[in-house]
């Protein structure tokens, strides 16, 4: 493996916290620098930046510093709370990713690679998209500000690729179940709450009705999905929008089913609320049969080693 610096921009998420973890112990920590909008990292000993992505000149200030040769864009506004500001969630998604895919056009001009990661999402499908075993390609029509940011970004990835060469690589992630960093403001997040609720001994309030079957993933298959991806090499990857990669599907009454046989006086109560209607846009299933044929994608972790890893 050659060696890389690796830039992770919106550290301090969900993902983000995570994912410098695992570059850190595939890398070392020198190779690793963690970026976000707001201080306060405080995983590994790696170098930390205090970075707005939509400053294209500190950006392009930090990847040359740093001598940065792949970069996780992680940075955005996720799908519930883009509802309440869709225009600032349109600025970051987009502008963050613009100001990204430009400076490794400009560095590729100079002849220096930079590999850009950039997640989209189920959410990226909508109403008229088939909702189970959701195919690669098909109608893409997303209902939320989130959304339509990630299929608008999945094309710019595309047209960066094409039209310029730029090696840009992207999953189309499903909700991601994880314990460690709290998740940051979409509808898949009822299922990371109702294991604080479960293991304070909580009635659990669900904020999506009890038979709303969603995609999910655990974070740990999540982040070798996207290691497998930057590690592929460029013939392999033939899908320059974005990949479909799933786990396992389940809906809120099989969640609570699941956590009901290991802690049996678990209750939960359904009161809907307007993420109901941006889950019911969105896939129940999803076929990413073009990542395992592309670049050996597998998912391992099912129902049972999902839910004891949460409790645990
Ligand atoms: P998160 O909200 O937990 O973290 C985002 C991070 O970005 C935060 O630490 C925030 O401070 C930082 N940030 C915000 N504005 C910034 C800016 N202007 N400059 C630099 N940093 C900024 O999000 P997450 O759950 O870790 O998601 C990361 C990416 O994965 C997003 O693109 C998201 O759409 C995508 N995704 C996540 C999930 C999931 O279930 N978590 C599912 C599908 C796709
Ligand atoms: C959200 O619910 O907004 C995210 C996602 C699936 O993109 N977890």
């Amino acid at each position: 493996m050659k060696a890389e610096k690796i830039l992770v921009i919106g550290a301090n998420g969900q993902i983000g916290s995570e994912l410098v973890e695992a570059l850190v112990h595939r890398h070392g920590a020198a190779r690793v620098v963690a970026a976000d909008l707001h201080t306060g990292f405080c995983g590994s000993e790696v170098a930390f930046a205090k970075l707005d992505v939509l400053d294209s000149k500190a950006l392009r200030a930090l990847v040359v510093a740093e001598g940065v040769t792949q970069v996780y864009h992680l940075a955005a506004i996720l799908s519930a709370t883009g509802e309440k500001v869709p225009l600032q969630a349109w600025n970051l998604n987009m502008n963050g990713l613009l100001n990204l895919l430009e400076l490794a056009r400009e560095l590729l001009a100079e002849g220096r690679l930079l590999r850009v990661f950039w997640p989209s999402s189920i959410a990226a499908f909508g109403p008229n998209s088939p909702r189970l075993n959701t195919p690669q390609y098909c109608v893409m029509d997303p209902t939320s500000m989130y959304g339509i940011s990630k299929l608008a970004g999945e094309r710019l990835c595309e047209y960066y690729h094409q039209k310029y060469g730029v090696d840009v690589r992207s999953l189309r992630y499903p909700g991601i179940l994880s314990s460690k960093t709290p998740p940051g403001g979409g509808t898949t997040d009822y299922a990371i709450a109702i294991f604080l609720s479960a293991k304070k001994r909580e009635v659990f309030e669900c904020f999506l009705s009890q038979d709303t079957t969603l995609p999910m993933i655990a974070m740990e298959d999540a982040l070798r999905a996207t290691l497998s991806l930057m590690e592929a090499s460029p013939e392999q990857i033939k899908i320059r929008s974005s990949y479909n990669v799933t786990g396992l599907s389940f809906s809120p009454a099989e969640l609570a089913l699941a956590i009901r046989q290991r802690l049996p006086a678990f209750q939960i109560r359904y009161v809907p609320d307007e993420r109901q209607a941006i889950a019911d846009s969105w896939p129940q299933s999803l076929d990413d049969s073009r990542a395992r044929a592309d670049w050996g994608w597998k998912a391992l972790i099912g129902m049972d080693q999902l839910v004891d890893g949460m409790l645990a």
